[in-house]
């Protein structure tokens, strides 16, 4: 019997070895910061399965976890340049486009629903308009992020605790203006350096959304997660425009469509997330200590009106009144 199960399969091999594998027209290099378990690589794969799926073989997705090609900065470079297509990335667009920064000014966004208005209206179209014409990128769709939170080795309640504080920041001006303002000392840095980086203490502290503090295992160089809540934004997913122009109208009503599927995935992974990250952190040994906001906004406000130049301050003067 052993002998014919041994037989049937390696006929069934050479079947598969004979059966011609169809290359793909179109492929997809799609990188991103965060790593494999976390919800947005879970999407990407959904995105991927969808793609390839609907447009029957014919776009291949890769996706690549943990800047395994490239940080959030050589990403954007290499869509540019035609190496990679697509990523995860938001207020670091606000380099090249101004109107980016809107996505995560500190203290702009009291609640989701605010959050969401901007994006899906005329604010948010804005925004993705210049992204595109300042990056050659096309925001595809968005995600809803948590608050950021600022975590430590030492509590931090008030900005008075700050005082010469090494903080992480990614690279987006507009963070190092806000933090420096608050008294610490902030320094960008992409995110794949920042656990060598805590953990070799050439800094002290960084700042994020719990998602990423979780996946990225931040808890194991870090013991304070100070509830800060300074950022509410969301982030696009993003592919560069010659590459998405170069398919025919059917492939890329594929890409937007799996787009659309995958920010409803997202939704629902982002929603159950919420509910189990504060105690998942704890559970690894984190404690959270409650803070001074007020006095956090109040401090930084100042650094952050000055910091904005008058489209970004239209904007907000818009979100505001949302
Ligand atoms: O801290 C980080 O690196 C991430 O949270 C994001 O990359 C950050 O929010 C921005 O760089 C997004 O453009």
């Amino acid at each position: 019997l052993s002998q014919l199960i041994g037989a049937g399969m390696l006929a069934a091999g050479v079947m598969a070895l004979a059966t011609p594998v169809q290359a793909a027209d179109y492929t997809l290099k799609f990188g991103h910061l965060a790593n494999d378990q976390n919800i947005w690589n879970k999407a990407a794969m959904h995105f991927k399965e969808a793609v390839e799926k609907n447009s029957d073989g014919r776009i291949e997705v890769q996706v690549y976890p943990n800047e395994q090609l490239g940080n959030e900065m050589d990403m954007i470079n290499s869509i540019q340049l035609g190496t990679a297509d697509m990523t995860i990335t938001g207020e670091s667009l606000q380099n090249w486009a101004p109107k980016a920064a809107m996505m995560a000014v500190p203290y702009a966004f009291e609640d989701s629903k605010q959050l969401e208005k901007a994006v899906d209206g005329d604010i948010g179209s804005e925004i993705e308009a210049q992204i595109t014409e300042r990056t050659g990128l096309v925001p595809l769709t968005w995600f809803e992020r948590g608050p950021r939170e600022l975590t430590s080795n030492r509590e931090i309640k008030t900005p008075d605790d700050l005082d010469g504080l090494r903080l992480r920041v990614p690279n987006v001006p507009l963070f190092v203006d806000t933090w420096q303002a608050l008294g610490a000392r902030p320094t960008p840095m992409a995110f794949s350096e920042v656990f060598t980086s805590l953990q070799q203490g050439t800094i002290d502290a960084q700042e994020n959304p719990l998602s990423l503090i979780e996946s990225a295992s931040l808890s194991e160089v870090q013991k304070y997660v100070n509830m800060t809540d300074h950022v509410r934004s969301w982030i696009y997913v993003v592919i560069g425009k010659r590459k998405l122009d170069s398919m025919p109208d059917d492939l890329q009503k594929v890409v937007r469509d799996a787009a659309g599927d995958m920010q409803s995935y997202e939704r629902e992974l982002f929603a159950q997330d919420q509910k189990r990250l504060e105690q998942a952190l704890k559970d690894k040994g984190m404690t959270f200590v409650e803070v001074d906001k007020k006095a956090f906004a109040e401090k930084a406000m100042p650094a952050i009106k000055k910091a904005l130049n008058p489209e970004q301050t239209e904007l907000l003067e818009r979100i505001e009144k949302l």
